[in-house]
């Protein structure tokens, strides 16, 4: 453990400081945080954790999602820059147009990825752990996903018996893949599994041994008995195969996709985001209900 390691350990239990951090981020934050997970695990646990100030390594809507879980806890984010391109290619008129038309029929389902205020305008929020139950789990025959569409499709394609509205949205990193990326990995590494988040597109998705979400990705290699594998997803979940797996090999495709947002985390900023004794995020107590109500509704239809 390195110096500054040592120190966030001291400052969390001097502040009563839990320390979250999601699989993207840097492999030092990873090694000291408390919990370590997709957004639906993190989501969870800031359910569960006694301490009064949670510090959110991750992107902005990650510690939104935190606070709207536990509005009376403080919840901070080292870098409160670090934010989700995806989180925004949504549109609240976009939402209410389609309400318009559907009326009760539609369901507006929103990704976490997502900004608290799109949350505020949907019916219900999904993770991509648990996206398909809990919209086979939803009475409306119309689903009108949001932000991302590559998401939405792979959903879609399991749900048939209800009608999809897609949104023009994405997320830039496991958007940039293509399907040639994953086979030059492939040609390097003939034998090796095919790993994929359901955020790649289809072109992508379509040359997977396994679809799912990154702790899904994660246990699926673990169980396996295959040795190696091609990691179609952010690149930090690196961190954690290698740790469970230390025998076998993971390889990233010629993409070489990693998330400049999550990286800007770092050891320095938990540092001093726990030094300076800061407010922590702050919404109107209108808002978060709104907000908090489809999050809320997630975690009943998952269980
Ligand atoms: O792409 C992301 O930000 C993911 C996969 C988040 C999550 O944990 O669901
Ligand atoms: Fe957003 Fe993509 Fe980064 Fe995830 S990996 S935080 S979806 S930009």
């Amino acid at each position: 453990m390195n110096e500054k390691q040592a120190q966030i350990l001291r400052l969390k239990q001097e502040k009563n400081a839990v320390i979250m951090a999601h699989y993207y981020v840097e492999d030092d934050i990873q090694e000291i945080a408390d919990y370590v997970g997709d957004s639906y695990y993190l989501s969870e646990m800031a359910t569960k954790v006694t301490e009064q100030t949670i510090v959110l390594c991750g992107v902005s809507f990650m510690g939104e999602s935190a606070k709207l879980l536990n509005p009376e806890k403080k919840v901070l984010l080292p870098e409160p820059e670090a934010d989700c391109p995806m989180a925004h290619m949504a549109t609240v008129q976009r939402i209410e147009e389609i309400r318009d038309i559907y009326k009760d029929n539609v369901a507006v389902v929103c990704y976490v990825n997502s900004t608290a205020e799109l949350k505020a305008h949907s019916d219900v929020c999904v993770t991509s752990s648990n996206a398909l139950k809990v919209v086979k789990a939803l009475p409306n025959p119309v689903i009108y996903f949001i932000p991302d569409e590559h998401l939405g499709t792979y959903i879609s394609r399991q749900v048939p018996e209800k009608k999809f509205i897609f949104n023009d949205g994405g997320c830039p990193i496991h958007t940039m893949i293509t399907k040639e990326d994953v086979q030059s990995a492939l040609d390097k590494h003939p034998g090796a599994k095919v790993l994929v988040h359901p955020e790649c597109r289809e072109e992508v998705t379509a040359l997977a041994d396994y679809i799912g979400s990154t702790s899904g990705i994660i246990d699926y290699a673990t169980a396996s008995q295959a040795q190696e594998f091609i990691i179609v997803t952010e690149l930090g979940v690196m961190y954690e195969l290698k740790r469970r797996n230390p025998g076998k090999a993971f390889y990233p495709t010629a993409a070489y996709q990693i998330c400049e947002d999550m990286k800007k985390v770092t050891l320095d900023k938990i540092i001093s985001v726990l030094e300076q004794d800061r407010e922590g995020l702050q919404m109107e107590a209108d808002f978060m209900d709104k907000a908090h109500a489809p999050l809320k509704r997630m975690l009943e239809l998952s269980r």
